[in-house]
């Protein structure tokens, strides 16, 4: 039988995320175990590739495996032949030049003659070319952020997500070059066996997410005032509408984006709306 071939990060920031997701699209997956490189779909024609982040791209382009999920970094760092398919919203960081806080910052010509240290060469020197500065780029596998102060560097090229590792450190973010986040890479001919089952996940992905950013909320309004709350609750078409058994008063249902929910409980209260109920959402097919 076909299956369509994953490769997620088998342990580190992106790998619990990346397996919740398969699991919340309903897949049942075998357990093999702490040491599992290979879990295979029991319900969905998928088997998941247990990998290192750094190789996912290498291993999609070479149709080791058919998708990847993976930071955009390491997609845009390593420079394979994959196509981003879907961008996924979690694993969000950026990627940015930092120097020590001590020296002070007058724009990007400072980094003209200076010695940068990061673990992501191609994505700044892109940066520096599309720029016009030379740099000289040292490259190192980890611990970046210690080489100003050991004198390995006059700047850093890092991921940056609280900030708190460049605080520590003594450097200040001065550029942001890159945001990134967890991203679905695939090779770009799969076969259409393939691609259908890929469709199809990418379906019930999508149904996941909808479901997490929306809210199902129901309330009580006086029937003069429907139109009114009608007209906030901006739903899927138009909101829900039932008698309740008191006279005058009907129960309205409706879906309300995860951005906008505190803006229109407000308005709905301001409006006469009672007895409201938010209620999680687990699947949501627009
Ligand atoms: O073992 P493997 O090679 O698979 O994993 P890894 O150690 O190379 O990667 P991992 O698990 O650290 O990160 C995987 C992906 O998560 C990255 O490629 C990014 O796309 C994304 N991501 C999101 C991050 C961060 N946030 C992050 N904060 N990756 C790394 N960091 C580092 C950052 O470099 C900094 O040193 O975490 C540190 C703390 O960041 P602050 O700013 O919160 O202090
Ligand atoms: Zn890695």
């Amino acid at each position: 039988m076909q299956r369509l071939k994953i490769a997620i990060q088998k342990s580190g920031r992106l790998s619990e995320k990346s397996l919740e997701l398969i699991e919340e699209t309903g897949i049942k997956l075998t357990q093999e175990g702490k040491l599992r490189l290979v879990s295979v779909g029991q319900n969905f024609p998928v088997e998941l590739l247990f990998l290192r982040d750094d190789d996912i791209p290498q291993y999609v382009a070479d149709k080791v495996a058919d998708i990847g999920i993976v930071g955009e970094n390491e997609v845009l760092e390593k420079n394979k032949p994959v196509e981003i398919i879907d961008r996924l919203g979690f694993g969000k960081c950026r990627l940015s030049l930092a120097i020590p806080q001590s020296v002070q910052y007058g724009g990007l010509s400072f980094f003209e003659n200076t010695k940068i240290a990061t673990s992501y060469p191609r994505i700044l020197q892109r940066f520096l070319t599309e720029k016009n500065i030379s740099a000289e780029i040292h490259e190192i596998s980890g611990s970046v952020e210690i080489a100003p102060s050991i004198g390995l560097a006059d700047a850093i090229f890092d991921i940056v997500s609280s900030g708190s590792t460049l605080l520590s450190n003594r450097l200040t973010e001065v550029e942001t070059v890159l945001c990134s986040e967890a991203v679905v890479i695939a090779t770009p001919d799969l076969t259409a066996d393939r691609k259908a089952i890929l469709d199809k996940l990418l379906f019930r992905i999508h149904a996941v997410q909808n479901a997490k950013n929306n809210k199902y909320i129901l309330l009580n309004a006086p029937n003069d005032k429907i139109g009114l709350i009608a007209g906030i609750l901006p739903g899927m078409k138009s909101p829900t509408i039932m008698p309740l058994a008191e006279k005058g008063w009907s129960s309205l249902h409706s879906v309300v984006n995860e951005n906008e929910f505190w803006e229109v409980i407000e308005k709905l209260k301001e409006n006469g709306a009672q007895g409201i109920l938010v209620i999680p959402i687990e699947k949501m097919i627009v």
